[in-house]
């Protein structure tokens, strides 16, 4: 037999139920720890974090893919290391801010009603999208540092527009708190150690994390890198190899030549022997990876641009240069003007005293100033020259 059931009643029975159960979080919940001031503090460092982060990342990404009339300059050498060294070493170092964070403000995943007005739904929506971008922000990149893609998508486009989702939702979210953060700056409510002891605890995690992985882009501290998985001065030639010639299908083979071809006026087929023979100059560059790495390294070779000139070309001409290895993301990569016009841009055939091992990118690779590694193409055997 089936029971008849008033539904009035069992409204007011769920009412009542959720009642008694907002009740019980709450005294389940009374940590100081989980505050208001505590949640704006980490809220803050935060928001100081993540707009470091999406600010050096457009600047890899467009650096990377610029639109046809952004140019990037040549100078300072050193620029791409010190903005993506701050990317990785801030994203690392975020990890335990967010995690320290979403501890002290999750009591509100319980909050009854989930949904009070439209407003409110709005809210917790920016806030879902801020806190599940953030995560996916943080596991990708965290994964991709260390070369491990164990997910269905490719990383930089996904990590790419994520950004934008995680950052429009941190203004939103950061205009709709400001109170909170203005609230900072009043003296703080009378409370034991507890909570200075906790966001101490937290700067102590995420220093932690900065100091061991800074050391694979600042070599003083290479010693302490501890969770790094490249280091300066270590690989072949004193230097780390991403992808290796193996990895890439790349062999040594005989007969080797550049060419160079497109919009110059007399094409070129330069053997070995014959970029020896042209002014050699040596450049001290380093190789600023994407995933954070970056290490410094003495190059020997030819100026790019002393093989470009001795084809014709135009001052305003762009590169494409193109590797031996078949197929390939980054099997080739595009040199603007202010990029091969700088001195210091080489087709290297020496890396630290000795002939570029295979894994370098023997027998010639690209090394150029202010560029990211994955743009520093090895095993160059194209230049194609385009307008
Ligand atoms: N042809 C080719 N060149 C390439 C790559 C590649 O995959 N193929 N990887 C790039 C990346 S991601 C980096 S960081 C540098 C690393 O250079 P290294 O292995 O000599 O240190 O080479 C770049 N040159
Ligand atoms: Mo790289």
């Amino acid at each position: 037999m089936l029971r008849r059931v008033d539904p009035r009643r069992l409204i007011r029975r769920i009412d009542a139920e959720s009642e008694h159960l907002t009740r019980r979080i709450a005294t389940v919940f009374t940590s100081r720890l989980h505050d208001e001031r505590t949640a704006a503090w980490l809220g803050v460092c935060l928001g100081v974090s993540f707009t470091v982060a999406f600010v050096t990342g457009l600047v890899s990404h467009f650096m990377q893919h610029p639109p046809s009339w952004m140019v990037w300059p040549s100078r300072p050498v050193g620029l791409y290391r010190l903005t993506q060294g701050a990317h990785v070493i801030c994203g690392m170092a975020t990890i335990p801010l967010l995690l320290a964070k979403l501890w002290t403000v999750y009591p509100k995943l319980w909050q009854w009603p989930p949904i009070r007005s439209a407003a409110h739904a709005a809210r917790r929506g920016v806030v879902f999208l801020l806190v599940g971008g953030s995560l996916f922000q943080l596991v990708t990149g965290l994964f991709n540092v260390n070369y491990w893609y164990p997910f269905p998508f490719f990383f930089t486009v996904a990590h790419y527009w994520t950004a934008y989702v995680v950052f429009g939702a941190l203004l939103i979210h950061a205009a709709d708190e400001w109170a909170k953060v203005r609230g900072l700056r009043r003296p703080p409510p009378p409370y034991g150690p507890s909570r200075r002891g906790f966001l101490a605890t937290v700067a102590g995690a995420c220093g932690l994390v900065a100091v061991t992985t800074v050391g694979e882009t600042f070599t003083p501290l290479g010693d302490l890198a501890v969770l790094a998985p490249r280091r300066p001065g270590t690989g072949p030639q004193r230097l780390p190899v991403n992808k290796t010639a193996l990895a890439a299908g790349v062999t040594r083979g005989t007969g080797w030549r550049l060419t160079v071809t497109g919009a110059v006026r007399h094409e070129l087929s330069l053997s070995l022997d014959d970029l020896r023979a042209m002014p050699r100059h040596v450049v001290r560059l380093p190789i600023a990876c994407v995933e954070g790495w970056s290490a410094e390294a003495t190059w020997a070779g030819v100026r790019l641009r002393d093989v470009l000139r001795a084809a014709g070309v135009e001052d305003d001409v762009r590169v494409r240069v193109e590797s031996l290895e078949k197929a390939g993301l980054y099997r080739t990569s595009q040199v603007d003007p202010p990029h091969w016009h700088d001195p210091l841009t080489l087709l290297a055939l020496e890396v630290n005293g000795e002939p570029l091992s295979l894994d370098h990118g023997y027998p010639c690779r690209l090394i150029a100033p202010d560029r990211p590694g994955v743009m520093q193409t090895k095993w160059v055997a194209r230049l194609e020259v385009s307008r």
